[in-house]
């Protein structure tokens, strides 16, 4: 992916989007892929990993990724207001349904994904809890500041017990509520069609599995942080979840991965 420096994105008219260069980070993963899925067009906007990023921070006040800026309205960093940001943008195809019941299960599950204390969060808390037990030695990346990382993503100790049964519960209630719609006909996690915790998922689920390397080429450290469950997550491994995440990306998404 080509990537334009924060500097002079600023200037540019449309939609810029900051993102992590040379790492699939979920939360910028999923803001691509709404808008790719909906076909609005937008300029990469080059964010490095654990940096300063100072032109980023002067332009938006933000220094990680995503942020998504559209003309020269305030910076959206948030999943929920990309996504709505999006909906605005180009209205169909619609990922968020208009049906309220519909709207709340999908924003429901969006945030069980991607919100604060959702899926990629307490996954995160854990990742970064090291070593953990039994965990292979070779899953930190020697270019990331680690201070910086845990000021922004470390959580406690604490947090990261309490973190695991909470994300195998929610991997048992994405299966269950999949498995119901596949009975009742629809590959979907709301109603009939892809809505955007279907894209969420997809993204996100790299965090449970991830893509194999011929479509999806993430350095060694960090496939292997990505992939290593533990004993305890790895009981709730269910192989529904992968088939939608293979389907989203075969049917909707597109492969190979381009970060
Ligand atoms: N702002 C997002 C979360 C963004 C986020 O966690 N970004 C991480 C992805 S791992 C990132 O940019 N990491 C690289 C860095 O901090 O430099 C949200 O609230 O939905």
């Amino acid at each position: 992916m080509e990537y334009v420096d924060a500097a002079d994105a600023r200037h540019m008219p449309g939609l810029k989007l900051a993102l992590t260069v040379g790492v699939p980070g979920r939360w910028g993963e999923s803001a691509k892929k709404v808008l790719e899925y909906k076909g609005i067009p937008y300029v990469p906007v080059a964010q490095y990993a654990s940096e300063p990023n100072p032109e980023l921070v002067a332009w938006t006040g933000c220094r990680n990724a995503p942020v998504a800026v559209w003309e020269d309205e305030p910076p959206r960093t948030n999943f929920q207001d990309i996504v709505a940001l999006a909906e605005r943008l180009k209205p169909e195809p619609r990922l968020v349904p208009l049906d309220p019941d519909e709207r709340q299960l999908c924003l429901g599950i969006s945030a069980d994904i991607c919100g604060e204390g959702g899926w990629g969060w307490k996954r995160r808390i854990i990742m970064g809890q090291r070593p953990r037990d039994n965990e292979p030695p070779d899953m930190t990346n020697p270019g990331l500041d680690p201070k910086v990382m845990k000021l922004a993503y470390g959580g406690s100790v604490a947090e990261a017990e309490i973190a695991e049964p909470c994300l195998a519960a929610m991997l048992d209630n994405f299966a269950a509520r999949l498995e119901r719609q596949r009975a009742a006909g629809s590959p979907y996690f709301v109603g009939e069609t892809v809505t955007a915790c279907d894209i969420h998922w997809a993204c996100f689920s790299a965090l449970f599995v991830p893509l194999p390397h011929d479509v999806n080429p993430m350095p060694d450290w960090l496939r292997a942080s990505y992939s290593w469950l533990g004993p305890v997550l790895e009981q709730h491994r269910h192989q529904i979840l992968l088939d939608h995440r293979d389907l989203m990306f075969e049917r909707h998404l597109g492969l190979p991965l381009d970060y």
